[in-house]
């Protein structure tokens, strides 16, 4: 396959999709040996089918505002690939959303759901709605007319919606109850439900929790851990929360969170009380996170600056795609760093990652970091389907598990001949296995 040829006509197809045009060439990348060792895979076609989206559905949200005005948002959902399993993937809603980010977010999602060792398709979808500031019934009324559209174009063995940015628990609670009411059928149809009403123990804390076991595992091929290691994170969402709360369980001090109007550092280390507080500042629905310095004046803001800049040794970043450039990633080489591991998808930019792996410093894409979050959704899909609950033990373990095996899997296919793990290699190569051998048994569909 000629890369830059398979590119540009992508390009053509699609002029201006930036973000799905960056996933893409990523993976494409890193499959070089694979295609030239598996001719099959081109005579069938597996890549061409593999970039383009099944379907993808947009349609109009007309909603009222609590003054009685009425907006228009769009609407999307991107069903990628089944292959493996039903549709599978979480909904954003971020006045940033367009089809380029919501198809580069489906089809790292092929790839993520297929290192989970679960059997979930890909699938991403969303709004340009912006949640920030609405009071809780216009919320409501948003994501009910949201799933007044969608109902009809998913279901349990379908594809199965769950959160992402903008989109938590009271988001799907409301999601939820429309598309039963709708639907007439009360199945396992989103996940990230509550607890009382078919959702998992564990859920909300997956994706920071799972990413924190994959970093330790990566700390653990060069026989070290987070005990004293100072880290920096972004974000202060729910997958910044998660991961707070498990490097503070396992003997580190994280001394940055970050949202849109700049970073905190607290060198004390953000523990205990300050981690609760994460969770309040998140209920404010308020787009800062400046609030965290007036409450513990130890604290320092630096607003419109990200916390690339501060000595550490592990950097999680948690928030948002490209989050992090080249000249962010040569600040922590410089300053250090041991390991970079994506809790967000693609926070990293090209550039960020060609300098890390340059430097030969631990570096984790977010399709295994971060797959935590949707592997917890599939046991939660299990719960359902079983019509029953397991104790919080029992999910954290298997997440565990499941971290341990993406870690290995990433491990057998991305060790080079120097001994250095390439993890980005790794991934793709292993996720793509599973998509593109399962797509030749099925034939051309
Ligand atoms: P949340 O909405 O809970 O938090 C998102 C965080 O990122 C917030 O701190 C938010 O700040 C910040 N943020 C959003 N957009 C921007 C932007 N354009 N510039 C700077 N900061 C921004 O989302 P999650 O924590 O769930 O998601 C974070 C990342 O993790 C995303 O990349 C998501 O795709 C990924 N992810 C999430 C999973 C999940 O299960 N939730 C699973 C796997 C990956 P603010 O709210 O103030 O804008
Ligand atoms: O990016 C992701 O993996 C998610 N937002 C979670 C998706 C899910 O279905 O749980």
């Amino acid at each position: 396959m000629n890369l830059n040829q398979f590119m540009n006509n992508l390009e053509a197809k699609h002029p201006g999709e930036k973000e799905y045009l960056q996933a893409v060439q990523e993976v494409l990348e890193s499959l070089e040996e694979v295609l030239e060792a598996n001719p099959q895979f081109e005579a069938a076609g597996i890549l061409e089918r593999l970039v383009e989206p099944d379907r993808i559905l947009t349609f109009k949200i007309p909603w009222v505002d609590d003054s009685g005005k009425v907006h228009v948002n769009l609407g999307y959902r991107v069903q990628f690939n089944n292959a493996i399993g039903p549709y599978k993937g979480g909904l954003r809603f971020h006045p940033s959303v367009n089809l380029s980010i919501l198809k580069f977010l489906g089809f790292e999602q092929i790839f993520k759901n297929a290192l989970t060792t679960l059997p979930m398709g890909g699938g991403k979808g969303g709004s340009d709605f912006n949640p920030k500031g609405k009071s809780d019934a216009e919320i409501m009324r948003f994501a009910q007319a949201f799933m007044m559209e969608l109902w009809h174009l998913i279901g349990p063995e379908t594809d199965v919606p769950a959160g992402d940015i903008g989109v938590g628990g009271r988001e799907i609670g409301y999601l939820f109850g429309m598309y039963k009411k709708l639907a007439r059928e009360n199945t396992g149809i989103l996940t990230g439900k509550g607890i009382n009403w078919g959702g998992s123990l564990i859920r909300p804390e997956a994706t920071g929790f799972g990413a924190v076991y994959f970093a330790k595992e990566m700390l653990a091929t060069k026989k070290d851990n987070f005990k004293g290691k100072t880290v920096a994170v972004s974000g202060f969402g729910n997958v910044a929360w998660g991961a707070v709360t498990k490097i503070t369980e396992l003997g580190g001090k994280v001394v940055t969170i970050s949202g849109p109007d700049g970073y905190i550092y607290d060198e004390k280390g953000i523990s205990g009380e300050k981690i609760e507080y994460l969770l309040e500042l998140r209920a404010t629905n308020m787009d800062i996170v400046s609030p965290y310095a007036e409450e513990f004046p130890e604290a320092k803001f630096y607003a419109k600056k990200r916390p690339w800049e501060v000595k550490v040794d592990v950097a999680l970043p948690c928030a948002t795609q490209n989050e992090m450039n080249g000249d962010d990633a040569k600040a922590l080489i410089k300053n250090g760093v041991i390991c970079v591991a994506e809790g967000a998808n693609m926070p990293c930019t090209p550039e960020a990652v060609e300098a890390i792996q340059a430097a030969k410093v631990l570096f984790g894409p977010g399709k295994a970091v971060n797959a935590g979050g949707v592997a917890t959704s599939g046991l939660e899909m299990t719960q359902n389907s079983m019509k029953l609950n397991w104790t919080e033990k029992e999910v954290d373990d298997k997440l565990h598990h499941i971290m341990v095996s993406i870690h290995s899997a990433c491990q057998a296919h991305g060790t080079e001949s120097d001994g250095y793990i390439n993890y980005v290699k790794g991934a793709n190569i292993a996720g793509f296995l599973k998509v593109a051998n399962s797509m030749l048994d099925q034939g051309v569909i």
